[in-house]
């Protein structure tokens, strides 16, 4: 039997309310001592809601007036007795009413003590329960939308199927391994059809992981190219503010320049940089050796340049750099190609390559398409992103503990090792797949990740 907790689940500073969280055996006999109401002890224990005033029980002192609502165990969020007592949300008022709350017995509660409860007692799983620390510290509609699908449960039954799936196959091989006569044969390749499966799942859960990385703590996209370009420009038009300093000279911008923005529900810091080119400083010099890191920080790199001159060297070698990222080539100043009077020309209308991007910073034509493209760029391969099955890192390693265990039972089959051989990676690839949503969960694991919980979580 668990003791009783309490904290202020609301936000610290003035609200118009403010919530004190009460969980436990103690519960509801805590309400009765401190809450005075036309309605009296047994019937405080009910489920509903109930107005009055709070009071010090020693000395019959009013402290507040405020809501009890009563969820007894177990149709409530921890499972246990749970009150709520929502008073007025001043600093001074909740410190005296949680005072009067841990007076009759209830200890402070640690960081997502309450979550912790709920998953403890069933009420949720695992997944779930890192769903509403992700939903609460949610920066943008992407990862709200992901950690609702979370909540909802879409992970958990993703892996749960796929966890059913290999226990199924573990047991057939077990029975064929313990009754010859009475289980038909398992034919090796009806095996590797299953493990094959199996590892397409976890793959396109990997595939959302990415994206679900980037939708929660947001991406970090370099805007680089040769000097006077448009970059600082491009910078603003996005940001729709005039940020960075914007000159004919070339050679303008000197110190990497940072600057927030949401594009398509994903948060992003957008960086403008130096132009790349042979410096002429020691300035300009340390700025291009800057622009250069930020190629290797960025989750994807924009490389503009200006489209009257087209792609040079210094350009392929940014490509180069970039690597893996992925890369939106933005071909600028594409206004320039028509000058004011000439008829609109349809000829020139195609002077940047399909896969770039023609922009115009100034008359900002093509810059919702460069937003699309961002917002594509950034959330690509995200098979299951779709799906709203966002995958944080802990869920990964057990994937890819998951994924290489059911190789392993692959190969062996492959090299024609008997199948009872294969039942130890098997059962290890369904214990990686339980850890995602918590069956037998270690003690420190569950330390470490309700820690990062606010407390009266
Ligand atoms: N016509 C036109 N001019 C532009 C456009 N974008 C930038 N410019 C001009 O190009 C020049 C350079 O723009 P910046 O944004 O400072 O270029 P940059 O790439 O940041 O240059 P550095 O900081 O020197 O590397 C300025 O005179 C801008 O007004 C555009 O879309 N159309
Ligand atoms: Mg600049």
């Amino acid at each position: 039997m668990f003791d009783t907790i309490a904290a202020i689940a609301t936000a610290p500073g003035v609200g118009a309310i403010g919530v004190i969280r009460v969980s436990g055996p103690l519960a509801s006999s805590i309400a009765r001592a401190i809450f005075r109401s036309g309605h009296r002890g047994p019937e405080l224990a009910r489920r509903g809601l109930h107005v009055g005033w709070v009071v010090d029980p020693a000395t019959e002192e009013r402290i507040d007036q405020a809501v009890l609502l009563v969820f007894p165990g177990p149709r409530s969020f921890t499972g246990e007795d749970v009150v709520e007592l929502q008073g007025h949300g001043g600093p001074a008022v909740l410190r005296r009413l949680l005072g009067v709350v841990l007076g009759q017995g209830a200890r402070l509660a640690s960081p997502g003590e309450f979550t912790r409860r709920a998953f403890l007692s069933g009420r949720i799983d695992l997944a779930q329960a890192e769903a509403i620390g992700e939903l609460v510290s949610a920066r943008g509609e992407r990862a709200l939308q992901a950690a609702i699908g979370q909540l909802e449960g879409r992970l958990s039954h993703e892996v749960a199927q796929l966890r059913l799936a290999l226990l199924e196959l573990l047991a057939r091989i077990e029975a064929a391994v313990d009754f010859p006569e009475d289980v038909p044969e398992l034919g090796p390749p009806e095996v590797l059809e299953v493990l094959a499966d199996a590892r397409i799942q976890i793959d396109e859960l990997l595939a959302g992981a990415r994206a679900g990385e980037i939708a929660r703590s947001g991406a970090r996209v370099a805007i680089v190219g040769q000097p006077n370009v448009g970059k600082s420009s491009l910078l603003n038009a996005l940001l729709r503010s005039d940020r960075a300093i914007v000159t004919a000279m070339p050679g303008t911008t000197r110190d990497v320049l940072e600057a927030d923005l949401e594009i398509a529900g994903i948060p992003v810091r957008l960086v403008d940089t130096a132009g790349i080119r042979p410096a002429r400083d020691e300035i300009e010099k340390e700025g291009v050796a800057r622009s250069w890191q930020q190629v290797d920080g960025a989750d994807l790199v924009i490389l503009v340049y200006d489209v009257r001159s087209g792609l040079a060297a210094a350009e392929h070698d940014l490509v180069a750099r970039a690597g893996e990222r992925p890369v939106v080539i933005v071909a600028s100043k594409v206004d320039l190609l028509n000058p004011p009077g000439a008829e609109p020309g349809e000829a020139q209308a195609a002077s940047w390559p399909g896969d770039h991007l023609g922009v115009s910073s100034l008359t900002r034509q093509g810059l919702a398409e460069l937003e699309a493209a961002l917002a594509e760029a950034l959330l690509s391969g995200s098979g299951s992103g779709q799906l709203g099955i966002a995958v944080n890192a802990r869920h990964r390693g057990a994937l890819h503990q998951a994924r290489a265990q059911l190789a392993s039972a692959a190969e062996a089959l492959d090299r024609g090792l008997p199948l009872d051989l294969l039942s130890g990676d098997l059962r290890a690839a369904v214990g990686a797949l339980g850890q995602i949503t918590g069956l037998d969960p270690a003690e420190e694991m569950l330390d470490l990740l309700f820690s990062r919980f606010c407390i009266g979580k």
